[in-house]
């Protein structure tokens, strides 16, 4: 009987620089303590066997399926060389709740794959089959933020993800906002969140269209002219997005380097009306979690990851925690919404082999 290889791999959450990764702009996420656990044993077979949530599918290498392990099998096509295997999942990570349950699945089965049929991927392979599965399965154009954020997070540290280049540079960097007294708290807004037929593919297309009007390859590339250059109010308010929310990222690196966080704080919040006015990808949910924890003393908050539902993430004194998550159950109460899943998370380790 083959060994069994046990991988951990965590969601992530993004603090800053959102929709950016496909126009070739940065992003600023951190893989977080909430993840999968996933069980891998290879097989001297084709066969493909998956356990997840008391379910169990199979299929054969090279197969599609459209059934709950659809992804899996798409990861499976597209990691070439891949064999059979035994697959088990576990999970404490909200699935659709915008902190990449599915990057995280993904990235999890292709690194599997990889060190059980020793194919020798880089991380960036790894990513770009987690990608392929991703577009191929969902039939969402998602950028890369999600898995290199999954693949490369470390603890203590945020991942600058810089897209302006093929492959995107990725970097390191130190976050500590316990030190001084401050949490990073998700608030899982429970609104449905599904970048497949949500408005994320007509984003990007927007995206699209306002860098070839600007004869540029990538909007993230365009200076603050560029607005004045665009008559379509809505192309205008999307570049308006990319170009602010571009600035934000590089202010909010100084700001955590330096550790200046009220200033961090004014640029998540800064974000988040930049996504909900001139990006139009937030929702009520969303728009009111920001709101109260802003209310309750929160230093910032904005949305997370592609939006139209999923979570918000809010830097908050260590002492309002309570009052954050009390005012947010309360809003949410007072309209008949559930309530939201609310906790502290730490910039954690990505994923990692740990039997
Ligand atoms: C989703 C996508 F998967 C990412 O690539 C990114 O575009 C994000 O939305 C928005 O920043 O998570």
């Amino acid at each position: 009987m083959a060994d069994v290889r046990t991988w951990r791999i965590p969601g992530r959450v993004n603090l800053i620089g959102e929709h950016l990764d496909y126009s070739g702009g940065p992003a600023l996420p951190f893989a977080i303590d909430r993840g999968l656990t996933l069980k891998a044993r290879a097989r001297d077979d084709d066969t493909v066997n998956v356990w997840s949530d008391g379910r169990k599918a199979s299929f054969t290498v090279g197969e599609s399926t459209d059934d709950w392990a659809a992804l899996v099998a798409g990861v499976v096509r597209a990691v070439p060389g891949a064999r059979g295997a035994d697959l088990v999942v576990e999970s404490d990570l909200p699935v659709g709740a915008g902190l990449s349950s599915s990057a995280a699945l993904t990235c999890g089965v292709a690194s599997a794959l990889d060190e059980l049929g020793s194919l020798g991927l880089s991380r960036m392979d790894v990513a770009k089959a987690s990608q392929q599965a991703e577009h191929e399965t969902s039939g969402a154009p998602t950028g890369l933020m999600d898995q290199l954020a999954v693949l490369h997070g470390r603890a203590g540290h945020a991942v600058l993800v810089d897209c302006a280049t093929d492959p995107p540079s990725v970097r390191e960097v130190p976050i500590d906002v316990e030190a001084d007294g401050l949490a990073l708290v998700v608030i899982v807004t429970g609104a449905s969140h599904e970048h497949g037929t949500s408005g994320y593919a007509d984003r990007r297309r927007e995206c699209e269209e306002a860098a070839a009007l600007l004869g540029l390859d990538h909007l993230a590339e365009a200076g603050p002219d560029a607005i004045l250059r665009i008559e379509d109010e809505t192309l205008k308010a999307r570049t308006r997005h990319v170009i602010t929310e571009t600035a934000r990222v590089r202010g909010a690196l100084r700001a955590v380097e330096s550790g200046a966080w009220t200033q961090l704080g004014t640029m998540l919040t800064a974000s988040h009306a930049s996504l909900r006015d001139d990006f139009q990808v937030s929702c009520a949910e969303l728009d009111v979690a920001v709101d109260a924890a802003l209310e309750a003393g929160a230093l910032g908050a904005r949305m997370t990851g592609g939006g139209f539902g999923g979570s918000a993430v809010a830097l908050v004194p260590q002492d309002r925690v309570r009052p954050v998550r009390e005012l947010v159950e309360q809003r949410y109460d007072s309209v008949g919404w559930p309530a939201p899943d609310i906790f502290v998370v730490h910039p954690s380790d990505g994923a990692r082999l740990e039997a």
